[in-house]
């Protein structure tokens, strides 16, 4: 059995001695996970406002969630595709039906499920648009982010995920974000397959675009015969107060990609879902992943998927996201630290201005974490500010408190 730790900071040596460096932790050694709750070792609770980046959208350890792992743990967890199992067909019927599409395609991390995306999207300009090989081009935003793989990262506008990672994979157009013309003059180019974008951007710090602009991507898509490709990695499965984020336009996109919370972050799942006409480009043998659909991963996902259903989690984010961003609003009228709060459902953010002697949002998120409340920078001034879908109307005020006390602080 694994060995346990018995102080923080020994766990911190050894992730620092044995482990990669590429991440830079807030302080802090996480032991135990129950709902929107996250104790360390010396046994401080703290509330999660990451949620694992919205892989948490249920809570953590939810009850449904972990039975459904140990009963299928104990029964069979992985036959590869070679071969059919017993879950997966039931799962693919319920993510389709969940979501409105013809065929889902599983995988297992975000990137993976962007990846497929991207293959699938190729695959179809060449067999049914008609682009002339190794030709085809997809259209992608600044400051996107949909993953770490090379394929990915060659999209990307962010030197943190390109600097030294070159040569970078060909066959992208790079357009600005929230721009309906560039996107239609970009559109106009018939060797262009797809357009992979998020209906609000997370990692770039929670930028909304303006009201239509999905829609209008969409009907500029369907007019230049693209296929308009959905990242709802992390805006899905709840967590902006609809099912999906497009849902508050009405848009259905053409390539719908999950990854995170569709699992609630007990194990990594991710899934492509499109039409016949667009999935069934990809033959036997041209696309896999050995844990990709495994039983043990269907089992958790329609239990993570039914949780966020039976529980209302979708209308109780809407909600308590109004109030917090009221809260915000009403604490930024007080301080001078914070310069923008913005955000939809529980996917909020909140922009804080450096202080004159120099402390950022990282020293706020120290705080906070000193005040028993966890969230991270991204991006050095934007703090992201996404609790668990399944947080109170009483916690959120008592985390709001918690914050404006940070705040105040300083
Ligand atoms: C990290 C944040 C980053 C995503 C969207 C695909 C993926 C993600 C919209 C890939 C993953 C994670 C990755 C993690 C930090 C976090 C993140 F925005 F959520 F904060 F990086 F931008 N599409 N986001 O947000 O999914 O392969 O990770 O399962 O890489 O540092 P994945």
């Amino acid at each position: 059995m694994i060995s346990t730790i018995s102080k923080s900071s020994e766990a911190i040596a050894l992730e620092d001695h044995y482990g990669a460096h590429n991440y830079h932790p807030l302080p802090v050694v996480l032991a135990k996970g129950e709902g929107v709750f996250l104790w360390d070792v010396e046994g401080k609770r703290y509330y999660d406002f990451l949620s694992a980046y919205s892989a948490v959208n249920q809570g953590h350890c939810h009850p449904k969630i972990i039975n459904a792992l140990i009963e299928q743990a104990q029964t069979l967890t992985l036959t590869s595709r070679a071969f059919y199992n017993d879950k997966l067909g039931p799962a693919e019927k319920y993510i389709c039906e969940t979501f409105g599409y013809d065929k889902v395609l599983m995988m297992n991390s975000g990137a993976e499920a962007n990846e497929t995306a991207l293959k699938l999207v190729r695959k179809w300009g060449y067999k049914v648009k008609g682009i002339a090989p190794n030709q085809a081009v997809i259209l992608v935003v600044e400051k996107n982010f949909h993953g770490r793989t090379l394929a990915i990262v060659s999209a990307s506008t962010d030197p943190d995920s390109t600097n030294d990672f070159g040569p970078f994979m060909p066959g992208y157009q790079i357009i600005p974000y929230n721009d309906v013309e560039a996107l239609e003059t970009a559109l106009k180019n018939p060797n262009v397959c797809g357009f992979l974008v998020e209906p609000i951007q997370g990692e770039a710090g929670v930028f909304i675009p303006e009201e239509g602009y999905l829609a209008k991507a969409q009907a500029l898509c369907t007019k230049h015969h693209v296929l308009l490709m959905m990242d709802e990695v992390q805006t899905g499965i709840g967590r902006t107060g609809k099912m999906l984020a497009s849902d508050h336009e009405g848009v259905h996109p053409d390539v719908l990609i999950l990854g995170k919370a569709i699992s609630g972050g007990v194990l990594p799942v991710s899934a492509v879902l499109a039409r016949n006409e667009v999935m069934l480009t990809i033959k036997p043998g041209e696309h896999g992943s050995t844990f990709g659909g495994n039983p043990l991963a269907c089992a958790v996902a329609v239990a993570a998927l039914e949780v966020i259903k039976n529980e209302n989690l979708i209308a109780n984010a809407a909600r308590l996201g109004d109030i917090f961003r009221e809260r915000m609003l009403a604490l930024k009228a007080k301080t001078d630290l914070i310069t923008i709060v913005r955000g939809k459902g529980l996917l909020n953010a909140v922009v804080i201005k450096p202080t004159k002697d120099g402390k950022t949002a990282w020293d706020v998120c120290v705080a906070l974490k000193e005040n028993g409340l966890l969230a991270k920078p991204t991006h050095g001034d934007i703090i992201r500010f996404a609790p668990p879908l399944v947080i109170t109307e009483a916690q959120i005020h008592e985390c709001c408190d918690i914050i404006e006390k940070t705040i105040l602080e300083f």
